[in-house]
């Protein structure tokens, strides 16, 4: 249908939000393989979620069900309250640009939801929020990292008092170097 369409068109419009979190002076832009593994859960062997990925609340993988954005299988976090998400813990460079993304999609009544990146106590660190997604959309995160180098992706939303629902796929994590190559490191004096 073309109202779909234009549907998409309007989310599309209001979730093109790109957030810069600057902390520190030294920026490396470069590309590289991503440091984040399943990303569009397609390992996943089971309705259990599995490592790399860690579920919290009701979460799983649907296999088959033709609810993914590509591929066979995504998340499905379904509940009528409570912290539902899923995660996954990361090695990244410190003080290096990145580029997280997922594709997702909600039920009509979810308000509350969470897309972004946490410290290694599970602190936030970055993070977008966001709301009803009636297609799969894809949220875009651009951050750099601290001086730390272990973080934690997520997605995730509180189910505020009735039956709620959203599915991801498709996570992309780019950035980083692959070798030590900062600029200005040769300098000579
Ligand atoms: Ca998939």
């Amino acid at each position: 249908m073309t109202s779909k369409q234009f549907a998409i068109a309007t989310v599309t419009l209001f979730i093109t939000i790109g957030i810069t979190q600057c902390l520190g002076s030294v920026k490396v832009k470069a590309s590289c393989p991503t440091p984040l593994f399943d990303g569009d859960f397609e390992e996943q062997s089971s309705q259990i979620v599995a490592s790399p990925w860690v579920a919290e609340g009701k979460t799983d993988i649907d296999r088959g069900m033709g609810n993914s954005n590509s591929g066979q299988n995504n998340v499905s976090m379904r509940n009528v309250t409570g912290w539902n998400s899923i995660s996954q813990r990361i090695k990244l460079q410190p003080n290096t640009e990145y580029e997280l993304k997922a594709y997702v999609r909600t039920s009509e009544n979810v308000t509350d939801g969470y897309f972004g990146v946490r410290d290694a106590n599970q602190n936030a660190f970055v993070e977008l929020k966001f709301g009803r997604l009636s297609q799969y959309i894809p949220l875009t995160l651009r951050f750099v990292t601290g001086n730390e180098s272990e973080y934690n992706i997520f997605t995730g939303f509180w189910a505020v008092g009735q039956d709620s629902w959203v599915q991801v796929d498709n996570y992309t994590l780019t950035g980083g170097t692959c070798k030590q190559e900062q600029q200005g490191v040769e300098k000579g004096n």
